[in-house]
């Protein structure tokens, strides 16, 4: 890996997108902006969105594939097979994540192979208990973050065991086969008021379900 990652080789953004009609243009905007001047590609996995996502994301994406509706976690990995440049950045395609700071986050992949931009809050209590506990045994505070900038290598021969983790099982994995974990500290926007997942019960259940399964698959 060139000592420049985000200068050289080549940049494969991934996001997933279920129902993102009113944002997906926007991220792609802003994506392109930053990265304006750097080899990238964008490349939209859409589980089968009800509202014209798809259509929005073929205009303005390098790649755009539609799926049936799997969960995230499968939605990116399905992404991050279909890029073509070494170092890879999923992105949820809410506008909860700044994409101003992809390249602050390949930068710090000088010393990691796999970057978590970690919110400086954590809004669920599911997501705070993840950090208290396996995200300690991981050294990244947001575990369930899925901004993240990795090395292609990272994901390679990765198949999901525990199925919808929210992203978790793919740090899990990664950690296991001795990557280095590297994180970014962001303050993120205001949140959207109807997340995809659920609201803050169902939502909270889910995400320690997946808590657990990744300890699974961690110690297992
Ligand atoms: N492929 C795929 N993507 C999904 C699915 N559900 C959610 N997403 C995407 O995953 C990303 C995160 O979803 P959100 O609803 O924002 O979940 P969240 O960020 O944990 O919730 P908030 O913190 O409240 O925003 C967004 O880009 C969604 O469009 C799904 O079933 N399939
Ligand atoms: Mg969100």
């Amino acid at each position: 890996m060139s000592s420049d990652c985000t200068k050289v080789e080549g940049i494969s953004v991934v996001t997933t997108t279920w129902n993102e009609s009113e944002n997906i243009a926007e991220l792609i905007r802003r994506v392109h902006l930053i990265l304006k001047g750097k080899v990238h590609e964008i490349i939209v996995v859409d589980d089968s969105s009800t509202d014209g996502t798809l259509d929005v994301a073929k205009q303005f994406a390098d790649v755009a594939v539609s799926k049936v509706r799997e969960g995230q976690s499968k939605g990116l990995l399905y992404g991050m097979k279909l890029t073509k440049y070494p170092v890879i950045v999923t992105i949820d395609a809410d506008l909860e994540n700044n994409p101003e700071l992809i390249p602050s986050l390949t930068q710090k992949l000088e010393s990691s192979d796999l970057v978590v931009a970690s919110r400086t809050t954590l809004p669920r209590l599911s997501e705070k208990l993840a950090s208290k506990t396996i995200g300690k045994s991981m050294g990244v505070t947001d575990f369930f973050s899925n901004f993240r900038a990795y090395k292609k290598e990272t994901i390679a021969n990765l198949n999901l065991k525990g199925g919808e983790t929210f992203g978790g099982e793919l740090l899990v994995a990664a950690k296991k086969k001795g990557y280095r974990l590297g994180e970014l500290m962001y303050e993120p926007p205001p949140r959207r008021s109807r997340p995809r997942i659920g609201g803050t019960l169902r939502a909270n259940l889910r995400i320690t379900w997946a808590l657990l399964k990744c300890y699974a698959i961690y110690y297992f």
